[in-house]
């Protein structure tokens, strides 16, 4: 079942980024409300309920996966047909493909307008945002050199330095720990984000938030390219972003770690960045300061506070 197979190559990280997650469920809920077959509205809307549940359960960081849901199960509305409610879905779930791709493009150039001729930027993890402004700068003509890291213990940096490669634009390896070693070198790191909370917190990629210590120690500027759809609406009434612990085993080989009884592998895969150490977040509507995240939750993800009692 689609749905099944999504869910899994998501909890596997066969996909894998917040936007591809969020636009990979909207595809399979649009596939699971053309391929089911109910006798009445209500047994379609407890059908997809029971999908986009599954969706939503694989990964807990990134929100852009329960904001593309949500969007997606918004289509259901008040149909009183089932042809009616399958017709929402579809429609919403394209919508929201097509409007995170334009949101992609977007970024990329509004964020290309912040890297200058001559920059060597610092990246860290994979991020289709990020990369989108940097190949987008190089494309426009400036010319720029990357710094990008390994990203321990999946090692996304490799997806990193091959699509930038293959742009042609000049790339530096670095492990995570070489950061502090090269930021002096560095004239503007470049982010992406799973979530952003309403006080303009980011949450990346672990190790993001050593990469802004040591880039604010060094006043090197940090800027975060983020679709709307990463801002976290339920911070606002106080919900916290769950930071996801994924196995042992991607840190440390099974057979090395039961030979030490007395260790505890830990392996959060994101961490938090304050605000204070962000200089701008660019969107699809524009750059804005961090602090300025309450404003893209209320006026461009369109939740209503009541939905949430
Ligand atoms: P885009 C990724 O998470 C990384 O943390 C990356 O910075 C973030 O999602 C945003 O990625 P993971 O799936 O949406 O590698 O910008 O755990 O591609």
């Amino acid at each position: 079942m689609i749905v099944t197979d999504t869910a899994d190559k998501i909890k596997s990280m066969e996909i894998r980024g917040a936007g591809r997650i969020a636009r990979a469920a909207a595809e399979a809920l649009r596939d699971h409300a053309l391929s089911i077959q109910p006798p009445y509205t209500a047994a379609f809307q407890q059908e997809m309920e029971r999908a986009a549940a599954i969706l939503v359960a694989t990964r807990p960081t990134a929100v852009s996966l329960p904001n593309a849901v949500h969007m997606v199960m918004n289509g259901i509305g008040k149909a009183t047909t089932v042809d009616e409610a399958r017709t929402g879905v579809v429609q919403r779930a394209e919508h929201f493909i097509q409007s995170s791709q334009h949101a992609v493009e977007k970024i990329a150039e509004f964020g290309a307008r912040h890297i200058r001729n001559g920059d060597k930027i610092l990246t860290h993890c994979n991020s289709e945002v990020a990369l989108g402004c940097i190949i987008e700068a190089h494309r426009s003509g400036k010319e720029i050199e990357v710094f990008a890291t390994e990203v321990r213990p999946r090692n996304q940096g490799l997806i990193t330095i091959r699509t930038l490669n293959d742009a042609g634009i000049k790339t530096n390896f670095i492990v995570d720990s070489a950061v502090r070693s090269f930021i002096n070198e560095i004239d503007l790191v470049v982010v992406g984000a799973d979530a952003v909370t309403v006080n303009g917190a980011v949450v990346n990629k672990i190790g993001t938030s050593q990469v802004a210590h040591t880039a604010k120690e060094a006043r090197v500027n940090m800027i975060v390219a983020a679709e709307t759809y990463k801002f976290a609406p339920k911070t606002v009434i106080g919900d916290l972003i769950t930071i996801e612990e994924r196995p042992s085993s991607e840190v440390l080989p099974d057979d090395i770690a039961k030979t030490l009884p007395h260790v505890r592998v830990r392996n959060p895969a994101f961490d938090v960045t304050p605000a204070e150490f962000i200089d701008l977040i660019i969107t699809e509507q524009g750059a804005i300061p961090p602090q300025m995240a309450y404003v893209i939750i209320r006026e461009y993800l369109g939740w209503d506070i009541a939905e949430f009692h």
